[in-house]
């Protein structure tokens, strides 16, 4: 068996969450179109013949404002650490950003300190001319001496196949750490809180969706029905306000979404309650970030 853990990193937003999922065949990484939607390791298990990939989606790596943040970009960095391969992502839309040099500095020492293969992936090639990746290609050539270079679509699954097959030839040889049906450690009651998350990022702007936490009060299982109670917090009355809704219809919305993600997920019905609470300053503060599983 060749098995070994692979840990995605790269600056926010450039689609690591997605190729989590895409290569999984299973959503189980929150996704939006917002940088920093993830906040923490997702451990993600893909399963081919004779071979198991212990796959790590990381948060970005970015300059840390909040407390928050700064755990955000530890928890990628130490996933990086652990890793037999590493899955450094780009975009395929523009040249080099400072987000990816800063990234790529992060990749020269950890390598430096314990070399090991670093593939390049230059990711939403579906969004560009493929006459544009070759220039991208020689660009990220000169700043780093990569194992491998593969443009993908994670959105598109476009070279997923490709790389899984290159990433196979990189891994030891050892015994398969998870059981055949493992899909992630993350209970249900954290997919739970993520789902949550996620229809709040998609549907709230500017400060909010980081003003936002999601927390688990209650989880109870009926035979095939699952009784969800959980609190949203947010940091400020005015926010409490937006994300209730005018009469209630966002959390309504939110609630209704997160609900169907949960049931097709958890392969059962799902009665879900969520309350709204003002927790000022959670983002900076220890304990409370402790109590959010951050
Ligand atoms: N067009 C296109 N969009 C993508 C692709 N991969 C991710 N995205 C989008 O990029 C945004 C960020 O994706 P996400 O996976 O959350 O990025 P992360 O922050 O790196 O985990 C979302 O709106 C995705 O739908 C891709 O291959 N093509
Ligand atoms: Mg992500």
């Amino acid at each position: 068996m060749k098995t070994g853990t692979v840990t995605i990193i790269g600056r926010p937003n450039v689609g690591k969450s997605t190729l989590l999922n895409a290569l999984l065949g299973e959503k189980i990484a929150i996704v939006s179109d917002k940088p920093q939607t993830t906040r923490s390791r997702i451990l993600g298990v893909v399963h081919r013949p004779g071979a198991q990939i212990v796959l790590l989606d990381t948060p970005g790596i970015h300059s840390p404002r909040h407390e928050l943040n700064k755990r955000m970009v530890r928890t990628a960095i130490e996933a990086s650490e652990e890793a037999d391969v590493l899955y450094v992502m780009v975009e395929a839309t523009g040249p080099p950003q400072a987000g990816d040099r800063a990234v790529l500095r992060h990749v020269r020492e950890v390598t430096d300190a314990s070399p090991r293969p670093a593939f390049l992936l230059i990711n939403k090639v579906d969004l560009v001319n493929k006459a544009r990746v070759l220039p991208l290609i020689a660009d990220y050539s000169r700043l780093l001496d990569w194992t491998e270079i593969v443009p993908l679509s994670a959105k598109a699954g476009d070279n997923l196949d490709r790389l899984l097959d290159l990433t196979v030839k990189f891994l030891p040889e050892g015994e398969a750490p998870f059981g055949e049906d493992t899909l992630t450690d993350q209970s249900m009651r954290v997919l739970a809180a993520e789902l949550i998350r996620e229809k709040l990022f998609l549907r709230t702007q500017q400060e909010i969706p980081y003003s936002l936490a999601v927390e688990i009060d209650d989880f109870k299982e009926e035979g095939k029905l699952a009784r969800i109670a959980a609190t949203i917090f947010v940091e400020k009355d005015s926010q409490k306000g937006i994300v209730v809704g005018k009469s209630g219809a966002l959390l309504k919305a939110v609630g209704t979404e997160a609900r169907q993600d949960m049931e097709r997920l958890f392969g059962m019905k799902v009665f879900l309650q969520l309350w709204v609470k003002v927790r000022a300053g959670w983002r900076e503060d220890d304990r409370a970030l402790e109590e959010l599983g951050y």
